[in-house]
């Protein structure tokens, strides 16, 4: 197994690894998850609160008018965002008109270091997505194409209580895996996986010691 060269992101990395809560799994070529990898994630909740308490958590509206079960914020130089008119990223919080707060540099190295352990040399994030998923919610299956260039990665970052993640292929009606995204773990999409659908069925009812009743995903995106 390869140890993660991740210096001071986490606490008791390689006790973790020892203890068998760090492993890397292959889902298919150019995805791969990193169970673990966010560690108990205590160094990313206080900037994950301090960004939501300048860009608070809203549940979107999709161009067909459907409010979204997801609440999500934004921090990077680019917001992700759905309106009436569409879908799109834009560089200011429509709700204050002030530019999403900036990325935690937390953040940004655990993002960078993840895509490293799993192929993607040099992934510099613009954009952070964050999805708050309470029991109920859902993200119906999609494929991310709002950004400039393919070729970069996609890092996903799940807090929280557990959720069941739709992983399909490259038409909208392959046959969907299903995997199980627990507190800590880490994908990374990227090569022939970035344009794979996928979504996460409806969140069960949990409570988690340190998130309550609450999933919450980080998604880092290289936009421009
Ligand atoms: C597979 N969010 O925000 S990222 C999203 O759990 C989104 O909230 C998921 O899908 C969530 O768009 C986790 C999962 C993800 C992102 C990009 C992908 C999966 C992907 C690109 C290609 C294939
Ligand atoms: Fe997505």
């Amino acid at each position: 197994m390869t140890r993660h060269k991740q210096d001071g992101l986490t606490m008791n990395l390689f006790d973790s690894l020892d203890a068998g809560e760090l492993w890397q799994e292959a889902l298919c070529p150019g995805a791969a998850v990193l169970h673990g990898y966010a560690g108990d994630g205590r160094l990313l909740l206080p900037a994950v609160h301090d960004v939501t308490t300048l860009a608070p958590f809203r549940q979107m509206v999709t161009p067909s008018g459907f409010r979204m079960s997801v609440a999500m914020s934004n921090c990077g130089s680019f917001g992700w965002l759905s309106d009436k008119s569409g879908y799109r990223y834009g560089s200011t919080d429509p709700l204050s008109g002030r530019a999403w707060p900036r990325m935690p540099d937390s953040f940004a190295r655990l993002a960078s270091a993840a895509a490293a352990q799993a192929g993607f040399d040099g992934f510099e994030p613009d954009a952070c997505l964050i999805n708050r998923y309470e029991p109920g919610a859902r993200l119906s299956l999609h494929q991310d194409k709002d950004e400039r260039d393919f070729s970069q990665p996609i890092v996903s970052v799940s807090l929280g209580i557990p959720a069941v993640f739709l992983f399909g292929g490259l038409s909208r009606t392959d046959p969907a895996i299903r995997v199980l995204l627990t507190h800590g773990d880490v994908v990374v999409w990227g090569g022939p996986a970035r344009l794979r659908y996928h979504g996460v069925m409806p969140v069960k009812e949990h409570n988690h010691p340190i998130m309550g009743r609450c999933r919450i995903n980080l998604t880092f995106r290289k936009v421009m």
